[in-house]
């Protein structure tokens, strides 16, 4: 009996070391992350549900903030290598420049796991995988929507031209995001049978902040104050800046410039429930869990799929009300 009891104790105590042991190397996991900034309503969800993700996986985030700078970038991937970190992810602020750094954590045999924007390299075994959103099919959703609305309500130019104008206020210049956006916009207006309607009177980087955002609409409606009947903003943020100098403007935001934005964010469902825009096209900034799964199947050695989007969809005015409290970001 006493024998029974003291193996029973060892194995109890085997039992607990093994499970100590588990947890001690899951916290051991360690995963050097380079987030773009704080750029945006969408940018500080994305850093909060990534960091929130890293807790409930045990994982030890070494994360690293590059204020808008892809030196700073390259610099903190350089860093997690000599750190010898366990994998590295990264959100590319622009597509291109990347090859020399993932050739340096190639040869430190650390593999890379891209999250939301995407990259162009010279050779796709440089990085893993890539989780995040596509931006091509928000915009042409953004154009779809925009050409049913003013189809539906008949929306006629305000000066009385034969074109309804479009203006855009696009993302960082080179990023994925503004290009994909910028790109099926494009696309979705050419396929379009209504396209001879419109006119895209003028285009200009807000490299997605609220501050840019409000300039640049603001030195859109110096030039075109009677002309501009409908406003693109490749994000929330950047549409929610611009509503400020429309209304600045003497000019009421939604009903005489109807404002199509991308993201989804809580600011643009408050300014649509107070009539100020028309629509958000979804972008989900909630990666966080697909991610630290994905780069734990990568770090034991499974097959993981070279891309993966995120689900998104689109939400109208009509509908802000209602979804408000459902938000997550
Ligand atoms: O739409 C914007 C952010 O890369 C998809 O970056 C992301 C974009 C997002 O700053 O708000």
């Amino acid at each position: 009996m006493k024998f029974v009891k003291a193996m029973l104790a060892v194995g109890l105590g085997a039992a607990i070391a093994a499970s100590a042991m588990t947890s001690v190397q899951a916290k051991e996991l360690t995963i050097g992350f380079s987030q773009i900034g704080a750029e945006s309503e969408w940018r500080t969800a994305n850093t909060n549900d990534v960091k929130a993700a890293a807790e409930r996986h045990g994982v030890n985030l070494k994360f690293s903030d590059a204020q808008q700078k892809q030196e700073n970038q390259i610099k903190a991937i350089r860093t997690f290598i000599a750190q010898k970190v366990d994998l590295i992810g990264f959100v590319p602020i622009v597509a291109t420049g990347w090859d020399n750094i993932l050739r340096e954590a190639k040869r430190a045999k650390i593999p890379v796991l891209v999250m939301d924007r995407d990259l162009t390299v010279s050779d796709p075994n440089l990085y893993v995988a890539k989780i995040g959103t596509d931006s091509v099919t928000e915009g042409k959703k953004a154009f779809n929507w925009i050409d049913e609305y003013c189809t539906k309500n008949n929306i006629k130019p305000r000066n009385g031209g034969d074109k309804i104008n479009i203006v855009i206020l696009e993302g960082t210049v080179g990023s994925s995001a503004a290009t994909g956006r910028g790109t099926g916009f494009n696309e979705a207006l050419a396929a379009s049978p209504n396209k001879d309607k419109y006119n895209i009177l003028a285009s200009q980087t807000g490299d997605f902040t609220r501050q840019k955002g409000q300039e640049v609409m603001e030195s859109f409606l110096k030039n075109y104050r009677n002309d501009i009947d409908v406003l693109f903003a490749h994000n929330d943020d950047m549409a929610l800046g611009a509503i400020q100098s429309i209304e600045a403007a003497g000019l009421k935001p939604a009903k005489d410039i109807v404002i199509v934005s991308v993201d989804a964010v809580k600011g643009i469902f408050q300014a649509m429930i107070e009539g100020k825009a028309n629509a958000t096209i979804e972008c989900n900034p909630l990666q966080g869990e697909l991610f630290f799964e994905t780069a734990k199947k990568i770090v034991n050695g499974e097959a993981v799929p070279k891309s993966v989007f995120v689900e998104e969809g689109v939400f109208p005015a009509e509908t802000a009300k209602e979804v408000f409290p459902t938000r997550k970001y």
